[in-house]
């Protein structure tokens, strides 16, 4: 049986901090009180919320010029799942997993499925990757996939779409996402229209085949690695696609994935509008798609993401059912601790929404008092929720600080034990 974290160490630690935690969460429910907010109230939704870490995060990542892994790599999906449990168990904020294919490919899912119910975690939307050429297969990506110009290498990406449906309905999954890397370097490479229809053609064939309690994913990206084009570019793209396509189909959106300065908090609003909002890929950048820990640049951005959100649920917005989930590449830092952080910031973003007082803000705005709406917003931005987060954790049985538990279990140095490295092992992204 390989290491995992003993649940005692987790008491410990809790134990040590508990009269510090106890101290500040009575000082922040009471201030809260004042303004008319029930401490308790938000404590529970914050528990409930749930964010999937992708396997492909567990892994070191890295640039096009080098990667640096780490002791203690995952060397496969079964040594990912490892270290997402150890995330869940500690967070308690990340009971699923976004599973890759075919970097995740084995041989008996039902094995796979069993072992990770036995780490206590499940199987988030399952993603598609026509963007590399795997060992062994017979048409190049090189050129596109599902909007290549040749039907055979289209043929092949849908293929690959559905077996991934088929495994992700083994793993228990309920959603595919489909990112993909078709796109032009050069002006007149391609014809900007008759590639958009290829990929609906295809896309309608990947559709076809969804389950009848499936969604598919659409995931834009504005570019990288085609920096003239890129076939679904923007959110407008992906939405044409996902109305063209049927009810099923949704767009994500990747917080890296746009342009600079764009407004991504109206995108998500729009979306939610249109009833095509399929979720997140939470990360953070500075200039592109950076895949820095979420929140770590530009945490006010997430607030108002959060804040569209928040303010979706509260008015019951038809068809809202985002599907949360970290996409990242840890390139200096332990993979573990940068999704904690990240799973925990998120939950850091819905909590700041949600003590906004949505009533005073619609009435601020009415009113064209600017400066008061302005407030009224920031207030639950400025506000440091940490004592709820902690709340909610500890409610779940996890810790109140998991970097300090993950630190004092030397869980890394173990696993670098446990795990010898291998030559191709599958961790991290470059
Ligand atoms: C892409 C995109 C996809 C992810 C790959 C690894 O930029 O964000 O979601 O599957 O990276
Ligand atoms: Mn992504
Ligand atoms: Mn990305």
């Amino acid at each position: 049986m390989s290491y995992r974290i003993p649940e005692a160490l987790i008491g410990e630690e809790n134990a040590r901090l508990a009269a510090a935690q106890a101290e500040d969460y009575a000082a922040l429910g009471r201030r809260l009180r004042r303004a008319g907010v029930d401490i308790e109230v938000i404590s529970a939704r914050v528990a409930a919320f749930a964010v999937a870490v992708p396997t492909w995060g567990v892994g070191t990542g890295g640039t096009r010029f080098a990667r640096f892994p780490g002791p203690g790599e995952p060397r496969g999906i079964f040594d990912k799942l490892e270290d997402c449990a150890t995330i869940h168990q500690l967070t308690r904020a990340t009971p699923t997993c976004s599973p890759h294919f075919p970097w995740d490919k084995v041989d008996d899912y039902r094995e796979l499925a069993e072992f990770a119910a036995g780490l206590g975690v499940g199987f988030d939307a399952v993603n598609s990757n026509t963007f590399q050429d795997q060992p062994g297969q017979t048409l190049s990506y090189k050129f596109g996939s599902l909007s290549h110009s040749q039907k055979a290498v289209r043929d092949q990406a849908v293929a690959h779409n559905v077996e991934c449906i088929e495994i992700g309905q083994k793993l228990g999954s309920k959603a595919l996402t489909v990112w993909i890397a078709d796109g032009s370097n050069f002006p007149g490479q391609s014809n900007l229209d008759r590639v958009f229809d290829w990929y609906l053609e295809s896309m309608g064939e990947v559709y076809a085949r969804l389950p009848g309690d499936w969604r598919v994913f659409l995931e834009h990206k504005l570019n990288e690695p085609a920096f003239y084009s890129t076939v679904i570019s923007d959110w407008g793209t992906s939405l044409m696609a996902a109305q063209a396509l049927g009810p099923k189909a949704h767009c994500l959106v990747d917080l890296g994935h746009h342009a600079p300065n764009v407004n991504i908090e109206q995108i998500v609003s729009r979306l939610i509008r249109a009833g095509r909002l399929a979720g997140f890929h939470f990360n953070d950048s500075k200039y592109g798609d950076d895949d820095l820990d979420t929140g770590s640049i530009d945490p006010f951005r997430l607030f108002r993401v959060f804040n569209e959100l928040v303010e979706a649920s509260a008015r019951g917005a038809g068809g809202f059912d985002p599907a949360y989930m970290l996409d990242q590449s840890h390139n200096v830092t332990d993979p573990i601790e940068s999704l904690m952080v990240s799973a925990m910031e998120t939950q850091r973003a819905y909590a700041q929404a949600l003590i906004v007082d949505r009533e005073a803000l619609a009435g601020a705005q009415d009113a064209n008092d600017v400066m008061l709406a302005h407030r009224i917003l920031k207030s639950g931005f400025v506000t440091d929720v940490s004592p709820i987060l902690a709340e909610a954790r500890m409610h779940n049985g996890g810790a109140i600080d998991p970097v300090a538990v993950y630190r004092a279990s030397n869980y890394r140095k173990v696993k670098a034990k446990e795990r010898p490295a291998v030559a191709g092992s599958s961790s991290g992204i470059v």
